[in-house]
């Protein structure tokens, strides 16, 4: 995808309120129109940071290419951003613009001048990079291309800023050991090092963060960078404080075979009275939390910054669940109105196995988790009840078969 450096700035207002206890700063959200990045960056602006949203709109080409559209409708960037400013009188900066050319990505970080970058500006989906060789290719190149891109530009335009990168808890794999936060002591004939984490990603894209781990911690420790790797679960829920304040401030809802995470799946599926697609056995166990405990872990990493030279790792979940139980919670949570159907599991991956993660990092920094119940699911049931006449049923099976190395995709 090429790039579009076009810029809409919308200058900052100077009268922006500031909260009491936490100096105001300036952070740049990259992939801030996507659905983790928007919210993320409403939030930081309610709590008195000066805020700019960086983004190439990719998101929203591939679903013209998998022919499907987020469950709930998503206002345009620019409508956003302007929303934002109608509704609170804050001001958003956006920047229109691909982080694979190093060129936009200097001269933006040269013109908003952040105390602070949080990179969320990646290909996200491990079904959409087993698609075939194209999208593999695709995703590695623009994962760590435009890591490798940002690295340069903040050495060159001010090494003091923080980065803030989004890595995921799936670089570790599931190991017959317990997982350590990033890494782990080794005694090895009579020698001991703390050394990375043994990394055993399941996907094209979950290698890509565990290539930009590799590369991060390499800046850090050669030009002296503070950077924080947050080695983040799988998301849940759709809403936040600040995207309910207006329709057109929502972020987007995945439920396609190919963009929708687990659980956000199972709810959609669930309102359309589709069966849900447990792959396999369902043991499969992975860190989750909720999308506003996102906002807060991301918060707390801008608040307590890496030092000087220091690449650090948080994993960033809050509870472990199955996919088995996780299906089974919304069964419940529906008065058992629908049922579990065993799908042969598309991906090569482990179907029962030991997990256990350390993930004490943030809650030692004060985060408060959002924990998963019954009525949890329910409200997410209700988000998704108000959309339903907007499910395509075709988006809902999977697509991508990890043993084949060329898929047919596309519910259109
Ligand atoms: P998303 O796809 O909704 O958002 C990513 C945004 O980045 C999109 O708006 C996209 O257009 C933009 N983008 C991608 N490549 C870009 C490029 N080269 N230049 C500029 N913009 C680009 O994904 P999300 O769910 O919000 O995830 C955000 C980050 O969090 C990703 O890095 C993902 O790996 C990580 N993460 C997500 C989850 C989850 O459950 N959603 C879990 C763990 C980690
Ligand atoms: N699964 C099902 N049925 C479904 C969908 C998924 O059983 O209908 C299973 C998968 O086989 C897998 C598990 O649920 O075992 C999780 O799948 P997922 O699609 O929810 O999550 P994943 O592919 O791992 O990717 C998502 C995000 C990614 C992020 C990652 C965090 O898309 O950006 O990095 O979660 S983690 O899982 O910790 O690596």
């Amino acid at each position: 995808m090429g790039a579009m450096s076009s810029s809409l700035t919308v200058p900052a207002r100077p009268d922006d309120p500031m909260t009491a206890d936490q100096p105001a700063s300036r952070v740049l959200v990259l992939g801030g129109d996507g659905y983790l990045g928007w919210p993320t960056a409403l939030h930081l602006s309610r709590r008195g940071h000066q805020v700019g949203v960086v983004d190439s709109l990719c998101r929203r080409q591939y679903d013209v290419e998998m022919g499907v559209e987020s469950l709930v409708p998503i206002a345009t960037m620019e409508r956003r951003v302007q929303a934002w400013t109608e509704v609170t009188g804050l001001a958003i900066a956006a920047y229109v613009g691909d982080m694979t050319d190093p060129d936009f990505v200097a001269t933006t970080l040269a013109d908003f001048r952040p105390d602070a970058v949080v990179h969320f500006a990646e290909q996200r989906s491990a079904p959409y990079s087993m698609i075939d060789r194209a999208h593999a290719v695709y995703t590695q190149v623009n994962n760590v291309v435009g890591t490798l891109n940002l690295l340069y530009a903040i050495a060159e335009v001010d090494p003091d800023i923080h980065l803030v990168k989004l890595g995921t808890m799936g670089e570790y794999g599931t190991p017959n050991i317990d997982i350590e936060e990033g890494f782990i002591e080794i005694t090895h004939r009579g020698r001991s090092d703390v050394l990375p984490f043994p990394k055993q990603p399941g996907s094209f894209y979950h290698l890509s963060k565990v290539h930009d781990s590799h590369n991060i911690a390499f800046a850090a420790r050669t030009w002296g960078l503070r950077a924080t790797d947050l080695n983040q679960g799988i998301v849940y829920g759709q809403e936040t404080p600040e995207t309910t304040l207006h329709p057109d401030l929502s972020t987007r809802f995945d439920y396609d075979a190919v963009f929708g995470t687990v659980l956000n799946r199972f709810v959609v599926q669930a309102s359309a009275g589709y069966p849900l697609t447990v792959y396999g056995k369902g043991g499969q166990t992975r860190g989750m939390l909720d999308i506003r405990d996102t906002l807060a872990c991301v918060e707390l990493a801008l608040s307590n910054p890496a030092a000087a030279g220091e690449y650090r790792v948080f994993n960033q979940f809050t509870e472990s669940w199955s996919v088995m139980d996780l299906a089974q919670m919304v069964v419940r949570a529906t008065g058992d109105r629908i049922r579990i159907e065993a799908v042969p599991d598309p991906r090569v991956e482990d179907e029962d196995h030991y997990y256990r993660a350390a993930h004490t990092k943030l809650l030692d920094l004060g985060l408060m988790p959002h924990l998963l119940s019954e009525s949890l699911v329910r409200s997410l049931l209700a988000v998704a009840e108000r959309h339903a006449a907007r499910i395509v049923p075709a988006a809902i099976p999977p697509t991508v078969d990890w043993r084949r190395t060329g898929s047919r995709v596309g519910a259109a």
